[in-house]
């Protein structure tokens, strides 16, 4: 019988969405429990490590989104075909935490002059740094991210790359056809695509 799953997390996408995309594309039910921001303080001392996502399997709380994910794409035959290959999708993963990172700082920075700076240093060589060599990896596996097939690690990518459009807009991926093209490829898979639909319409 499957284990029962309960996410716990707050009403948005943030690091719980890739999460979900392994779910929905792998057709397993699970509760998708999202925490109104004024009910937090109430669940944060229930959390194993005060931070969210959690997953409740069987009633037991594990924290870590990527931890979480990892363990789930195994489950579900997206971690790759070895463990080398498996070792390929958390560096990746790993690796693209680095830009998001950074992506985050740029966001979240009160002063309006910082944050131009961190703009242009993320647009002139953070971001083309990592996409370039994103692209390049892409090229190497058939146009997935790792083993030339679907794991984890597309699902990371589909979901970030959708936020990095939402911030830096559409035609930013202009310069990184494999990509796009990988987003795209995620989000066409019927499943996920089923997902999308129903999910709650959250800004990230
Ligand atoms: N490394 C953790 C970080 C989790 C994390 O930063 N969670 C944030 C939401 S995205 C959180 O719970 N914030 C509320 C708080 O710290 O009180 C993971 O990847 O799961």
């Amino acid at each position: 019988m499957a284990p029962a799953y309960k996410l716990i997390y707050f009403n948005a996408r943030g690091k719980a969405e890739h999460i979900r995309f392994i779910f929905a594309y792998a057709g397993v039910d699970y509760v998708d429990e999202r925490i109104p921001k004024e009910k937090w303080s109430h669940y944060k001392s229930r959390m194993p490590y005060g931070m969210v996502p959690v997953l409740e399997i069987n009633g037991k709380q594990v924290a870590q989104s990527n931890a979480i994910a990892r363990y789930l794409a195994r489950q579900y035959g997206l971690a790759g075909k070895d463990e080398w290959e498996s070792l390929q999708c958390d560096v990746l993963v790993d690796t693209l935490s680095d830009l998001k990172q950074a992506l985050f700082q740029y966001r979240m920075e009160p002063d309006p002059l910082r944050k131009d700076e961190r703009k242009q240093t993320l647009l002139k060589e953070t971001i083309p740094f990592f996409l370039d060599k994103f692209e390049k990896v892409l090229e190497e596996n058939g146009g997935f991210s790792v083993g030339g097939a679907l794991t984890w690690t597309d699902f990371v990518f589909a979901v970030s790359l959708e936020n990095f459009e939402l911030i830096f807009g559409k035609e930013s991926l202009d310069h990184y056809p494999k990509l796009k093209a990988l987003k795209d490829k995620v989000f066409s898979l019927p499943r996920i695509q089923e997902w999308i639909k129903k999910r709650p319409v959250t800004e990230f």
